[in-house]
This record gives structure tokens, C-alpha cells and sequence, in this order.
């Protein structure tokens, strides 16, 4: 059984089958927010740190990060304030980090920043990419997501992806970097624009658990990009892929349905021993709302009882 482990500077964080979903905090990313990206160019970093809190507040168990600004000359600007970003955020929770860049140069600024073991996000399958990327992740000991698309692009055809996967697995294990670090990434297109995109990711989930042994994660808000309702069905695909063998996502753990959507898939899996992380989850808003009506009822039968006396 395949178990990922992947650490901050006090904590342990496992990933595997049969254990509790891991869930990747998204929010840190500027690209589509705006304010975000102009403060993080300015060096202003308070809304991270932010994001940071209230995230593991919420539930985050790893920190995405993602300095991606949309700037005309990534490769000189990303890698510092990348590294500022993810040492920003680790003065202000004790959680792992992902490295979340397309930019080598961030990955390896990244690397330097992050404490104890970090997620490399991510790899491809395309030759240049693969020897560049693999033996930063080796050398650090660090675990890498791997993305199995190659120059050609990306197929939809489950067995290329499956492909894909596997050949980005043995070139790694070549390295020295051992299957459990390497979590593929089935690749999760909008399915607004990719009918079925959801299908064929299920099934990339079930040949890479299944055939390659390793553990899967996936950029979850990616499926309901142009849709409407987005959180209903980012909520809803997260239970159908946690249902497949999917073993942690990066998604946002401030949206309530998400979560709710999360712990009870765990807890339908028997990922969750006794229920009992869904027990606690709802003793909270529902338990609260249960005593407050027990205190009306109370309330109205006294008042009853008052006026008939
Ligand atoms: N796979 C891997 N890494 C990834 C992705 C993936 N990293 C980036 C992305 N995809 C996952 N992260 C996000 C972060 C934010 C959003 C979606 C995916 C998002 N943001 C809002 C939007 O665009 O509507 C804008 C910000 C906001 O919420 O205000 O949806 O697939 N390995």
C-alpha cells in the first residue's frame, strides 16, 4: 500500500489509501485574483499569510503555493517572491508545503524555502521537463506530482494517460526517487468543455492505484471552470473521486460544501474510524441548532403551561 509521507517542520502528513482524504489548500494562487497577484509583486504579503491561517483553520492539511503573476518575465521575477511566499506562510502555520510553479528556477527557490519535506507541483512527462525537475525533487528527498501529459499535449484517452504515469514513475524510480513520492495528477479538465472529463479521470485513477501503486491528486475546482453552481459540483466530483481511490486534492477548504462533501465521503469509505471525524464535524452548526430548538420547545411548553394555570 502506497503511503506518501510529506512533512513541515513539526508534522507528518500521510497520504494513502484507506486514510483520511488530504486535502491542499488552493487559495494561494494569484492567478484570477488580481489584488492578490499586484500585493505579492509589491512584496505585501499579509493577505498570504491570511489565506495561510484561516486554511489550516479550516481543515487544510498541506498549503499549495503558487506565485504564478502573469508577468512578462516569470523566470526572474518567481522564484523570489515565490520563496517569500512559502516562508511567509510557514512563520504562520505549521503545515507542509506544495511548490506550485511551471517556472524551474521557482521549484528550485521553492526548494530551498520550504521546511522539512515539500511536494514538487509539478512534473510532465516531456523529456526536458523530467530532466530537469527529477533530480531537484532526488536531491531533496522531496515527493513530486506528476502531470502525464508529454510534448504532444494531453490525451483523452485514459490508457495514454495511464501511459504517461507510468513512464514518468520509472524515470523517477531511475533517480532514486521512490514510487510512494510520486503522486500522479490525472489532469482535470473543465467539464463544461470536455464532456465525460470526469469519466475518463476516474478511470486514470483506477489504473494508476490499481496497476501502478501510486497515489493521485488533482486540481479540483478545474472541473467546474465556466459552470455555474461551481461548489456544488466541486463537492460532488470530490466525493465521485474519492470513491474511485483519489487520495488528496488541491481544492478550497473555505467553501463548507467542499469540506461537508469530504468527511462525508471519508466517512462512507471507512476512511474515517467509528465515523467519528464526521460525528465531530457536525456537532458543531447542526448540534448548536438542535439545543437552541430543544430550548424553544421548552420555552413554548412552559408558557403553556402558565396560561393554563
Ligand atoms: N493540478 C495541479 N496543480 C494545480 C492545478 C491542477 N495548481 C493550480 C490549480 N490547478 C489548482 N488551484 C486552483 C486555485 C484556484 C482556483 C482553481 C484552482 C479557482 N480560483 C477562482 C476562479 O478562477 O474562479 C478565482 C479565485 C477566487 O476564488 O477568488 O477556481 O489541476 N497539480
Amino acid at each position: 500500500m502506497p503511503e506518501t509521507i510529506i512533512k513541515s517542520h513539526t508534522k507528518t502528513v500521510v497520504i494513502g489509501p484507506g486514510r483520511p482524504f488530504v486535502i491542499i489548500g488552493e487559495r494561494i494562487n494569484p492567478s484570477g485574483r488580481k489584488k492578490l497577484a499586484a500585493e505579492m509583486l509589491a512584496g505585501d504579503f499579509s493577505r498570504v499569510r491570511q489565506d495561510a491561517i484561516a486554511q489550516v483553520a479550516a481543515g487544510a492539511h498541506i498549503l499549495d503555493v503558487n506565485a504564478g503573476l502573469g508577468v512578462a518575465n516569470p523566470e526572474e521575477v518567481e522564484p523570489q517572491v515565490l520563496a517569500k511566499a512559502i516562508r511567509q506562510v510557514q512563520e504562520v502555520v505549521d503545515v507542509p508545503i506544495c511548490i506550485d510553479s511551471s517556472v524551474i528556477p521557482a521549484l528550485k527557490a521553492g526548494l530551498d524555502a520550504a521546511v522539512g519535506k515539500p511536494i514538487v507541483n509539478s512534473v510532465t512527462a516531456e523529456e526536458e521537463r523530467l530532466e530537469a525537475i527529477l533530480p531537484l525533487v532526488a536531491e531533496r528527498g522531496a515527493a513530486v506530482i506528476a502531470l502525464p501529459n508529454d510534448e504532444t499535449g494531453i490525451s483523452y484517452d485514459a490508457r495514454e494517460r495511464f501511459l504517461l504515469a507510468k513512464k514518468i514513475v520509472e524515470r523517477a524510480e531511475q533517480y532514486g526517487i521512490p514510487r510512494e513520492d510520486v503522486i500522479i495528477d490525472p489532469l482535470t479538465m473543465p467539464a463544461g468543455a470536455i464532456p465525460g472529463s470526469a469519466k475518463t479521470l476516474i478511470q486514470v485513477v483506477r489504473m494508476v492505484s490499481e496497476e501502478l501503486g501510486c497515489n493521485t491528486t488533482c486540481g479540483a475546482s478545474n472541473i467546474s471552470f465556466g459552470l455555474p453552481n461551481r461548489k456544488a459540483l466541486n463537492a460532488a466530483f470530490l466525493a465521485m473521486v474519492i470513491g474511485a481511490g483519489m487520495t488528496s486534492a488541491i481544492t478550497n477548504p473555505l467553501e463548507p460544501e467542499i469540506m461537508t462533501a469530504i468527511r462525508a465521503a471519508d466517512a462512507l469509505m471507512g476512511h474515517d474510524e467509528n465515523c467519528a471525524a464526521w460525528i465531530a464535524s457536525q456537532k458543531g452548526d447542526a448540534g448548536a441548532a438542535g439545543s437552541s430548538e430543544r430550548r424553544a420547545r421548552r420555552r413554548s411548553r412552559r408558557s403553556r403551561r402558565q396560561n393554563d394555570a
